[in-house]
């Protein structure tokens, strides 16, 4: 067993915790349609009786809620965090307070820590894996190999966890199904680019009160969630650049109207950074080299690998807590370069981030949800490796959406189906 102790034997107020995190749960859950269609859903099929879920994902309000829904569907649940600055000390004491939920998570963890409380899921062995970045399957695999037999699938979230989960299927490391949720219309067309877009920047705002009219905002990447990033700077009044090494994704954006330079052209003259990428290296020594007095440097990629901190602060002659999340690197030339979250996720990390807004994590918690059931139904239609997710599924997300909203569309006639499915309609 794991000596690592759940969220509630490591408060010192835990019932006005727990009443806040319920509060902060019971806000996100009315703003959660989806969520709520198949908490019924569940309740009345306990499609989960008997399962074991071990989770690591970012434990806020909106995650809280997808916890709980699985453990209506009937299965234990165990969390912890995906990072060690995005968990809500109160969400995840009020989890912890649920008969079936166990929760590890904890905010402002150091490495031990945080892989402690990924060890202590693991322990709980469970059937089931929802991972927000991989580290549950990484560590299952890397330490853990004997439990594999066990799991019947995952569920991965983000874009770099099913990135590095291909990279290991095509390594043939991979040894169970899971499902590619970040790859689903409903949630990267979303979540990615609304999401991001719009819980970045407001974090960032929110963190240093500035302004983004008139600033000139470097996005790192036009993936889809550096798309989102763009199209809201770009929407409040921002002259947006845009770095990429993709060519077709370089001329997208050049074709949207943006700016596209090479870092070391666009570090020259940005005001604000924001990195999307999911690699490493992205702003590097030279970079800080060339920019202004008073820049702000975020990341909004999934680890805290896009900018080098460490060159920075070899830099860097002194460095202090500007504000609350924001660290300044002053250099002998005096001027500040001011890193906002420790160059973490930012719209989960700095101080004051709540995550996407709720209505995204609504649609892409009900793909995991969706998933989640699916792979244990149909566990036999799955091999070991990264699954897309079944097209029906995703598309019922999208309906119990439309329907909450009361939005109409149309269906396709039998002639039309029929046309469509021929290949000897010509001119
Ligand atoms: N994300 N979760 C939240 N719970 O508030 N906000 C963003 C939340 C997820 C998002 O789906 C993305 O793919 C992932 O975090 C990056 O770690």
């Amino acid at each position: 067993m794991s000596t690592y102790p759940p969220i509630s034997e490591q408060l010192s107020d835990l019932e006005a915790a727990q009443q806040e995190g319920q509060r902060k749960m019971d806000w996100a859950a009315q703003h959660m349609p989806i969520m709520d269609a198949i908490r019924e859903e569940f309740l009345a099929d306990q499609p989960f009786a008997g399962e074991r879920i071990g989770m690591a994902m970012h434990v806020e309000a909106k995650t809280a809620i997808l916890v709980e829904v699985l453990a209506a569907g009937g299965a234990e649940v165990a969390v912890t965090g995906c990072n060690p600055l995005s968990t809500h000390d109160d969400v995840s004491a009020a989890l912890d307070a649920h008969e079936n939920i166990t929760s590890y998570a904890k905010r402002g963890v150091d490495d031990e820590e945080y892989y402690a409380a990924i060890e202590a899921v693991i322990h709980f062995e469970p059937t089931i894996t929802v991972d927000d970045g991989m580290d549950l399957v990484a560590a299952i695999h890397e330490e853990y190999p004997e439990l594999i037999d066990s799991i019947i699938g995952g569920c991965e979230e983000t874009t770099t966890g099913v990135h590095r989960l291909r990279a290991m299927d095509e390594d043939g490391a991979l040894e169970y199904p899971v499902f590619a949720v970040n790859d689903t219309p409903m949630k990267r067309l979303f979540d990615n680019v609304h999401g991001t877009g719009e819980s970045a920047l407001a974090s960032i705002a929110m963190t240093t009160n500035l302004s983004w009219a008139g600033k000139t905002v470097v996005v790192g990447g036009f993936g889809y969630c550096g798309k989102g990033v763009a199209r809201k700077a770009s929407g409040q009044n921002a002259n947006v650049v845009v770095t990429e090494v993709e060519p077709r994704r370089a001329l997208e954006a050049h074709m949207e109207g943006y700016d596209v330079l090479p870092m070391a052209e666009a570090a020259e003259i940005g005001d604000v950074f924001i990195t999307t990428t999911g690699n490493r290296d992205v702003i590097v020594r030279e970079h800080f080299e060339a920019m202004q007095d008073g820049v702000l440097l975020a990341n909004a990629g999934h680890f805290d690998i896009e900018i080098d901190l460490e060159a920075l602060d070899e830099l860097a002659v002194d460095r202090y807590e500007a504000r609350d999340g924001v660290e300044a690197y002053e250099l002998a030339d005096g001027r500040r370069l001011n890193v906002i979250a420790e160059g973490r996720l930012v719209n989960l990390a700095a101080p004051i981030a709540l995550g996407h807004p709720v209505e995204v994590m609504d649609q892409s918690f009900g793909v995991q949800a969706a998933c989640a059931r699916e792979m244990v139904e149909n566990a036999e239609a799955y091999g070991p490796g990264v699954h897309d997710v079944p097209d029906e599924l995703d598309k019922k997300i999208a309906d119990i959406k439309l329907t909450a909203e009361g939005v109409a569309y149309d269906d396709l006639t039998d002639t039309q189906r029929e046309y469509m499915g021929s290949w000897d309609h010509g001119t």
